[in-house]
């Protein structure tokens, strides 16, 4: 029996941020791209060569870093001062257009060598920058590469210029070769100026995909828009069918205070205005904009030049700097602490349900870590601290009543900080009796080699007891978890470390929690999540992501945790028998196998007996994993206040507005 019993055996990355849409997959890079013939190779030869060293990789990420290193030239232009639009369009074959109405690109001979300026820009690596002429980028893409990276891995580009009531032309094929030079080509209106690229990504480099992501785009650019405050950007994306998503505008005069808004319309702020400020010292320019909500987290992103700075830095620093001074100082001062008590307020303390966004533009940015995800620069740290801190000390003294309520909040955050402590203290200091209380719970595998093991959390007991008897006892443990757990967006951090079911989680995993996360220590390689295809599973699968992604955002981050996918459908056709685990996946057997089917809808996981649990979605030569993701941690915070949160209204439009998440199924 169960022969062809699996429609696909793949693993796909499940990106949090797009939960709502659950598309964006970013895989593997495929670097081998070779050209023996080629026996000099010049900058764009290389580029195409080695494409993931100019744009990371070749997957639909990289795709899209050519659309971000174009706008980011018109970005530029408009911060010059000279443009005021940038318009960004993409066709029904996946073309891309972007349009500012600045000043246009140098139309003239470069002499060094001997072609137009723009000929130059789109075919030498890096020439951009050189021949900027003293007006420094501040955009920039991930990695700071030019229009002729973008030139060298498209099928063709094309350049128009509009200055002084002539229109400019040149034509770029097969990875960056003129067509002919730069010529006019016909007049315009005296009045109109600018440049326009348009631009067809390269298939035989973008293997995986040449298809744009329109979330993907739409967040960016509505993000570029909030970055820059001023600048007009539009969105076409001439593929969708629903008019509503055909074309967008994204002004916002507030800038960053406008995204704070944005961000917290989910929340409920404590004060009603935001604090804004913004700032420059030595040619960095600094722009802050925070508001206290009722949350008990912050949400505080940080930027350099638009890029989103993930792992904080220097900038984040003096912010946190000039968060402690100054509240530290006001509480004091007001006596709201007693100088002889020795409390300090941390600034995780000061940042207890803030939510912030601190940008950052700096003529010479270096960046550190890993995945240079963190601004490096020290000069940065006393600018920020010293900017943000005078205006946060002017905002508490000339606003006594918000002072105080975000004061006792704070407090607050303390108190609960101390009595956190003492919970987690209490976990650790029994821990071998921690193990003892999973007994009759975890059912624990026999190898001890983390690398291998995996731990699936599953919904209820029955389904506990269909995943015992169908799991592979040498590497797949089962962790039954009994009813719902407890929602860690609403509760305090005392509790819900309290909280059994989650208490549970935290002994089996053995990686600790909240600061003290450490990956190393997992005793497993993956965690799934198996819950139900129906509602409450829907739920359940949520409370969890919403649980690791507070407490043990790591695990989420190391790419850790997965969701199984059963099916839920079974198909019976003689004696062949296949599942289905989509409504679509239901549709295309109907069409394949015919009629008189044997049609069986799995209401729960415990409706399907083990061996038909394992065959379909535990063995690993079967079954489909989604990994899950965090690409778009903004994204992703705004998604669980929303979805966990206190607030109904929010979370019904949020919900309409993004319906296929409705009737996704992961
Ligand atoms: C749709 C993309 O690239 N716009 C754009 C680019 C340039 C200028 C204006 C520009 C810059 C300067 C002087 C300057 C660029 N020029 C250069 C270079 N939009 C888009 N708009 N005049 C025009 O920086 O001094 C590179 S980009 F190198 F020629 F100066």
């Amino acid at each position: 029996m169960n022969e062809e019993a699996n429609e696909t055996v793949m693993e796909e990355e499940y990106d949090l941020s797009d939960v709502v849409l659950g598309e964006e997959l970013d895989i593997k890079v495929k670097s081998d791209y070779t050209d023996e013939d080629i026996q000099v190779l010049d900058g764009l030869e290389a580029v195409r060569k080695r494409p993931g060293m100019y744009i990371g990789s070749t997957s639909s990420r990289g795709l899209h870093h050519l659309v971000w290193e174009i706008v980011d030239n018109g970005i530029d232009e408009a911060m010059a001062g000279f443009a005021t639009t940038v318009c960004i369009t993409i066709d029904k074959d996946n073309n891309v257009t972007v349009i500012d109405d600045g000043r246009g690109m140098p139309t003239g001979i470069n002499e060094k060598t001997n072609k137009s300026t723009i000929e130059t820009i789109f075919t030498v690596l890096h020439a951009g920058g050189k021949f900027g002429g003293g007006a420094y980028k501040v955009s920039g893409g991930l990695h700071g590469v030019g229009a002729s990276v973008v030139n060298a891995l498209s099928k063709w580009l094309e350049v128009t210029v509009y200055h002084e009531g002539k229109e400019y032309f040149i034509r770029f094929e097969n990875g960056g070769q003129p067509v002919a030079p730069l010529a006019v080509i016909g007049d315009c209106d005296p009045s109109k100026h600018g440049s326009k690229v348009r631009f067809k990504p390269d298939g035989e480099i973008f293997q995986e995909t040449t298809e744009f992501n329109h979330d993907t785009l739409r967040k960016r650019i509505r993000e570029l828009a909030f970055l820059n405050k001023g600048i007009r950007l539009t969105f076409d994306d001439e593929r969708e069918t629903d008019e509503k998503r055909r074309h967008y505008e994204f002004f916002y005069e507030g800038g960053l205070k406008e995204y704070v808004a944005d961000i917290n319309s989910g929340k409920e702020p404590i004060q009603d205005d935001i604090i804004y400020t913004e700032g420059h010292e030595k040619g960095i320019q600094v722009e802050v904009a925070c508001q206290y909500t009722t949350d008990e987290r912050d949400a505080v992103y940080t930027f350099c030049n638009n890029i989103f700075t993930g792992d904080g830095g220097t900038h984040l620093d003096g912010f946190n700097d000039a968060l402690k001074r100054v509240i530290n100082n006001y509480a004091k001062d007001r006596k709201l602490i007693k100088e002889k008590e020795d409390i300090t307020l941390t600034a995780e303390d000061c940042k207890d349900g803030l939510t912030a966004i601190i940008s950052v533009k700096h003529p010479d940015p270096q960046y550190e870590g890993q995945t240079k995800g963190k601004l490096g620069n020290s000069e940065v740290r006393k600018i920020v601290s010293t900017i943000f801190g005078a205006q946060l000390e002017r905002y508490l003294l000339e606003h006594p009543n918000e002072a105080k309520i975000i004061l006792d909040k704070i407090l607050l955050a303390y108190e609960s900080r101390l009595a956190a402590k003492r919970a987690r203290e209490a976990t650790r200091n029994k821990k071998n009796d921690a193990f003892g209380s999973l007994k009759g719970k975890l059912v624990d595998c026999s190898s001890k080699e983390s690398s291998i093991c995996e731990i699936y959390i599953v919904e209820g007991d029955s389904a506990g007891g269909s995943a015992k008897n169908g799991r592979d006892s040498h590497f797949q443990a089962i962790l039954p978890l009994r009813g719902k757990i407890l929602n860690v967006e609403k509760a305090r951090k005392h509790r819900i470390l309290e909280n059994a079911e989650i208490r549970s989680m935290i002994t089996a995993f053995g990686c600790g929690v909240m600061e003290e996360t450490d990956t190393s220590k997992l005793r497993y390689n993956k965690i799934v999540i198996m819950t139900d295809a129906d509602v409450d599973g829907d739920h359940i699968r949520i409370l969890l992501l919403t649980f690791f992604y507070r407490f043990m955002r790591p695990i989420i981050e190391g790419g850790y945790v997965y969701i199984a996918q059963p099916p839920l459908y079974k198909v019976q056709k003689g004696k062949t028998i296949r599942y289905a685990y989509t409504e679509q996946g239901m549709e295309r057997l109907r069409n394949e196998l015919g009629d008189k089917l044997a049609i069986q809808r799995y209401k729960g996981l415990g409706e399907m007996d083990a061996d038909q649990l394992r065959e379909t979605t535990m063995d690993p030569k079967n079954r489909t994993l989604i990994r899950v993701s965090l690409d778009d941690a903004i994204q992703a915070d705004q998604y669980f206040s929303i979805m966990m949160g206190e607030e109904v209204e929010p979370r019904k439009n949020f919900i309409i507005e993004n319906a296929d998440f409705a009737e996704l199924d992961v």
